[in-house]
């Protein structure tokens, strides 16, 4: 049998032959999917304008096809099974298997066919945000175009003018295909390969879902509550690291589709933003930064040579963000003594137990029984005990001496000799304290100041 991709590889030695029959030329080109959610190895542009691929966390980026100068990509609008964290499943809508769809990469200059399937149980439409383009072509349903009906496919058509980090969604039904999952990157590369050239460039973007335990589909009327804070539809202990190689020029590109701001914070560095989806931040106009703050709908860049090895954490700094889902309703209890009480309970309910007389942490490495297809609160295991982390929080390994195209987990840094904290076993120090009967000490009373009032002069001479 001829597959689908020899026929279309036919179909190309053809349109070199400039012999093209109207219905090879008509054909919508193949759309490859994607069973698993594990990073990808960044794709090599196969022809057309070289460029330095992107890697996309726990993604891929779509393959396309030429035709008589054009860059022809094929999306398919889906339900899709999304596998959030190992252990926990959601039923989400993207595109071509997963969610996020596909990260698009083309070149300032290219032109672009863009064909989009529905097949999803409503009508839909694709708005590619920051990029300039007829407004035609900008995808808001019922303003730019009609909807994209049940099992029709559309045509977007643009001309690249220029560089720099991008998105699409849908801008039909956007509060529910949203809350679903429908997203995707999309990166322009510079014409010319010396203009910013890194090493290492990552892209994801900041989604999160209101999943009950035990569910799968989530909730989607949610406005602000929601449970799974995610980078690629992926919470902690399931996003990849940022794997790099010491020395390396490091880019990191990340969207917020979510409803609420993400300071996204990476530890060991510091580094600057270079880019946002309205384009490349100009020298001149960039400070150092360790946290960086992503509104809704934004995008941001931010760079770094990797010079210090280490396995250095990044996440965003809301801490209920690096949680996964939980009950927000837990009242505070350190200090509480529970003795006694939770004997008392545990005769009525065997399986009453006692939380956060001492804080939280012994979450952490608590097994407790969940309902399947859910993920604990604060879960990962390091290599000196447990994470107690979930949601969006992963790690930058930097290591000395991997291969240019090595993106493998590399396994958890180790250690020179004394370079890390350690338990003091020496004499515990006095401690001095204040006794409680002394008084306060009188407050003394401010000093006279004399102030002297100069008026500007006519002839300002200084
Ligand atoms: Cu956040």
């Amino acid at each position: 049998m001829t597959s689908r991709r020899n026929f279309l590889g036919a179909a190309g030695a053809l349109l070199t032959a400039a012999t093209v029959s109207k219905a090879a030329q008509g054909a919508v080109p193949e759309a490859p999917t994607q069973s698993t959610p594990d990073t990808q190895p960044p794709l090599a542009p196969p022809n057309g304008r070289p460029y330095n691929p992107v890697v996309t966390l726990n993604g891929w980026t779509l393959p396309w096809r030429m035709n008589n100068g054009w860059k022809e990509f094929h999306l398919i609008a889906e339900p899709v099974r999304r596998q959030m964290a190992p252990g926990m499943t959601a039923h989400l809508w993207g595109y071509n298997g997963q969610s996020p769809g596909p990260t698009i990469e083309c070149v300032e200059g290219d032109k672009v066919r863009i064909f989009v399937t529905n097949k999803l149980p409503e009508h839909t439409t694709i708005h590619w945000h920051g990029i300039l383009l007829p407004n035609g072509m900008d995808g808001v349903g019922g303003l730019n175009q009609p909807q994209i009906p049940v099992g029709k496919t559309f045509v977007y058509e643009f001309e690249m003018k220029k560089s720099g980090t991008f998105m699409y969604h849908p801008h039909a039904d956007e509060m529910v295909q949203m809350a679903m999952g429908m997203m995707g990157f999309f990166v322009v590369h510079p014409k010319n390969p010396a203009f910013m050239p890194v090493d290492r460039d990552f892209v994801f973007l900041i989604n999160s879902y209101d999943i009950d335990p035990g569910a799968y589909t989530p909730k989607i009327a949610t406005m602000t509550d929601f449970n799974l804070w995610s980078w690629n539809s992926r919470v902690f202990p399931g996003i990849s690291p940022f794997v790099v190689r010491k020395g390396d020029r490091v880019r990191i590109r990340f969207g917020n589709l979510t409803m609420t701001n993400h300071p996204i914070h990476m530890h060991g560095y510091d580094f600057e933003v270079t880019c946002t989806d309205g384009g490349w931040v100009p020298k001149s106009a960039r400070w150092p930064e360790v946290t960086v703050d992503v509104a809704v709908g934004q995008m941001r860049a931010f760079e770094f040579v990797a010079d210090v090895p280490g396995d250095w954490a990044i996440h965003c700094h809301k801490a209920h963000h690096t949680m996964n889902a939980m009950g927000h309703n837990v009242p505070t209890m350190i200090g509480v003594d529970h003795r006694g009480v939770a004997q008392k309970i545990t005769n009525l309910v065997p399986d009453y137990m006692v939380m956060g007389e001492r804080g939280m942490a012994d979450m952490g490495e608590m097994q407790m029984p969940i309902p399947d297809n859910t993920l604990p609160m604060m879960t990962g295991q390091g290599p000196f005990g447990p994470l107690e982390m979930g949601g969006m929080f992963t790690v930058v390994k930097i290591r000395e001496g991997l291969a240019k195209n090595d993106y493998k987990d590399p396994g958890w840094y180790k250690h020179p000799p004394g370079t890390v904290a350690y338990e003091w076993t020496g004499a515990a120090p006095v401690a001095t304290r204040p006794s409680p009967s002394a008084a306060p000490p009188a407050r003394a009373a401010p000093p006279a100041r004399e102030v002297q009032v100069r008026k500007p002069t006519a002839h300002g001479g200084h």
